[in-house]
C-alpha cells in the first residue's frame, strides 16, 4: 500500500456544465429537478445523490469521462432545485424508486448504469432490486443499508466514540431527558412549526454529519451546515425517512440481496468512514459474491476525499 499524494482535481475529469436540465412532475404535489452532461450518445449512468435531502451537485458530473458517458443526475423529492422544497409528504423510498423508472422513460432510455454513494448506495441497491433489468452496473460508494444498528451507530452511539468533539453540541442541542432517542428527539424539532426551532436543530444535525465525512475534516465542507437552506431539507428528509425506518422492512436490501446478483457490481468503501462504517460494504460484498469491493486505506465517507475519488473514477473508467 503507498499513499500517492494527489488533488481532488488531478483525479476528477474536468468540471463541465449541464448541456439540457428540465423539470418532470413526478406526483400531483412533486416535481423533480433533473440534468444531462456528457456525452448525448454515450454510455448512460444515472447518479443518485445521497441523504436522503441532500442533492445532487455539478461536481458529480467529474467522476465520469464525458465523451464515454450521458450523465444523468436529478434531486430527489424535496431537496436541490426540486420541488416543494423540504417537504416530507408523498417522500419516501416508494416513490424514489418509482421516479427513476418515470426518468428513466421520460429520458427514453432502456437501461443504464447505476451509481450512488452513501443513501445513493441505499436507493441504488433498492432500485435494482426492484428493476434489475435496468441496471447495467451499479457503482456504489460508503454503504448504507439503513438497518437498526447502523441508525444507532451514526445517530446515537458509535461514531460519537471517535468524534465526541463534534458529537457534544449534537447531542446536547437535546435536552438530557430526551437525549435517549437522538432521532426521534431531533424529528420532533425538524417538523416543528417554528421555523427557528427547525433552522437550529437542522444546523446542529448538519453539523455532525458533515464534521464525521471526512478523514481530515474540510472547513468548506462544515460551511454546509451554515447553508440553512441545504441543512433544513437535508435534516428534515433524512430524519423523515430514518424515523421511518425507509419504509422497508428491516435489512430489506440483504434479504433481496438474491435479486442482483447478475449486476456487475463495485463497491468502494472507505476503510475509516464513521457515517457508513466498512461493516456494510463488507457484508453486502459477502452477499454478493461477484462484486468487487475496493476497500480504501486511507478515507473516510465523503466522495470528495482524493482517494475515494480515485477508485471511483477507476471504477467508471472500467465500466464497457
Ligand atoms: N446519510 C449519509 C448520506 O447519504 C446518513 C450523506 N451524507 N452526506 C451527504 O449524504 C451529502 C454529501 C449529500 C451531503
Amino acid at each position: 500500500m503507498q499513499i500517492v499524494s494527489q488533488t481532488i482535481d488531478e483525479v476528477l475529469y474536468p468540471a463541465i456544465e449541464a448541456h439540457t436540465t428540465g423539470f418532470l412532475q413526478v406526483s400531483d404535489l412533486h416535481t423533480i429537478a433533473w440534468e444531462r452532461s456528457g456525452n448525448p450518445n454515450g454510455l448512460p449512468v444515472i447518479v443518485i445523490h445521497g441523504g436522503p435531502g441532500g442533492g445532487s451537485q455539478p461536481s458529480y458530473r467529474r467522476y465520469f469521462d464525458p465523451e464515454k458517458f450521458d450523465i444523468i443526475q436529478f434531486d430527489q423529492r424535496g431537496c436541490g432545485q426540486s420541488t416543494p422544497y423540504a417537504e416530507l409528504e408523498d417522500n419516501n423510498t416508494h416513490a424514489s424508486v418509482s421516479d427513476l423508472e418515470m426518468l428513466r422513460e421520460h429520458l427514453d432510455i432502456e437501461q443504464w448504469h447505476v451509481f450512488g454513494g452513501s443513501w445513493g448506495s441505499t436507493l441504488s441497491l433498492i432500485y435494482a432490486q426492484n428493476h434489475p433489468s435496468r441496471a447495467l452496473s451499479l457503482t456504489l460508494r460508503g454503504i448504507f443499508m439503513c438497518r437498526k444498528s447502523e441508525l444507532h451507530w451514526f445517530y446515537q452511539d458509535g461514531a460519537s466514540h471517535v468524534f465526541p468533539d463534534a458529537f457534544e453540541p449534537y447531542r446536547d442541542h437535546i435536552p438530557l431527558s430526551e437525549q435517549g432517542d437522538l432521532i426521534k428527539a431531533y424529528y420532533s424539532r425538524l417538523i416543528s412549526e417554528n421555523v427557528e426551532v427547525r433552522r437550529a436543530a437542522a444546523r446542529e444535525w448538519t453539523r455532525w454529519e458533515m464534521a464525521t465525512s471526512r478523514l481530515f475534516p474540510d472547513p468548506e465542507y462544515l460551511d454546509k451546515a451554515e447553508d440553512l437552506d441545504f441543512a433544513v431539507a437535508f435534516a428534515r428528509i433524512e430524519c423523515h425517512y430514518f424515523i421511518n425506518a425507509i419504509f422497508v422492512e428491516e435489512a430489506y436490501i440483504l434479504n433481496h440481496v438474491s435479486t442482483i446478483q447478475n449486476i456487475p457490481t463495485t463497491i468502494v468503501q472507505g476503510r475509516y468512514d464513521m457515517v457508513c462504517p466498512a461493516r456494510s460494504a463488507w457484508e453486502l460484498h459477502k452477499a454478493l459474491p461477484n462484486s468487487k469491493l475496493v476497500m480504501v486505506a486511507d478515507a473516510g465517507h465523503s466522495m470528495g476525499e482524493v482517494s475515494i475519488a480515485r477508485e471511483l473514477v477507476k471504477a467508471t473508467d472500467a465500466i464497457q
